[in-house]
């Protein structure tokens, strides 16, 4: 199982966190996702590593920005 943490800036409610949850479960190979709306990290996890750029593009859409 692969485990990426993302943090992202900009998501204030559970509709955020909703949207970037879609967002990134629809990029290919992601498993499962979780989203802490506190700390604004976003947990990634794969069968096989995913690849970076999807993910980040995939937050970018959402409307959100990926601070590291
Ligand atoms: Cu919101």
């Amino acid at each position: 199982m692969d485990n990426n943490v993302y943090v992202v800036k900009g998501m204030t409610c559970s509709g955020c966190m909703a949207k970037v949850t879609n967002a990134v479960t629809s990029v290919a190979g992601v498993d499962d996702v979780d989203v802490d709306i506190t700390t604004g990290e976003v947990t990634v996890l794969s069968d096989a590593p995913v690849d970076d750029r999807l993910v980040r593009a995939a937050i970018n859409q959402a409307g959100y920005e990926v601070a590291s």
